[in-house]
């Protein structure tokens, strides 16, 4: 199933991102960009819950004992891997809604955010910036239990708030 077929260089993977289709890439490559950033050990995924249940059934049944914290599922449209992944694994789902051609996204929204209860995906906004606060989220709570990585996220932070207050409004008339 796969065709990303190498994991991170850092190492045995904590993080799986799964994504529904090759064309989902231009958005969750942000993902991959932060959880690079951080050093966080992951591995990319392709695991379509239409056209390829079955493997999808394997990734989520498996990915416990092959030592996964945590999973950022990446769909659009009718976009039903995140919350088939949260049904099939314990380990917890970041669901990043896909643009899509004809709804813009709204559609994956809805199709991830609308979880039954029991049953939670964090899902995340449409788009670039959900899969990177998807990634950045994943961050946050394995630096929870890794004072390295909390200061490493107080960094990134405090880099944003420089970047924000040397903004300036462009020359208008
Ligand atoms: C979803 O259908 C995928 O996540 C993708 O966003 C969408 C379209 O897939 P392709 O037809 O481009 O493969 O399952």
């Amino acid at each position: 199933m796969t065709i990303f077929t190498e994991a991170s260089a850092a190492g045995t993977p904590l993080v799986g991102i799964i994504m529904g289709s090759a064309s989902d890439w231009d958005i969750m490559k942000n993902a991959v960009a932060v959880l690079e950033e951080f050093g966080i050990p992951h591995e990319l995924n392709v695991v379509s819950a239409h056209r390829m249940p079955h493997d999808m059934v394997e990734y989520g049944t498996q990915a416990v004992d092959r030592g996964l914290r945590a999973i950022i599922a990446g769909a659009g449209g009718a976009a039903h891997l995140p919350g088939m992944m949260a049904a099939l694994t314990p380990v917890p789902v970041f669901g990043v809604p896909v643009p899509s051609k004809y709804l813009r996204g709204e559609d994956s929204l809805l199709s991830i955010v609308q979880m039954p209860k029991g049953v939670p995906v964090a899902t995340f906004a449409i788009g670039e910036a959900g899969a990177a606060n998807a990634a950045l989220h994943v961050v946050a709570c394995m630096a929870t239990t890794d004072s390295e990585l909390l200061k490493k996220l107080i960094a990134y932070r405090c880099r944003q708030t420089e970047a924000a207050r040397a903004m300036v409004v462009p020359p208008h008339v």
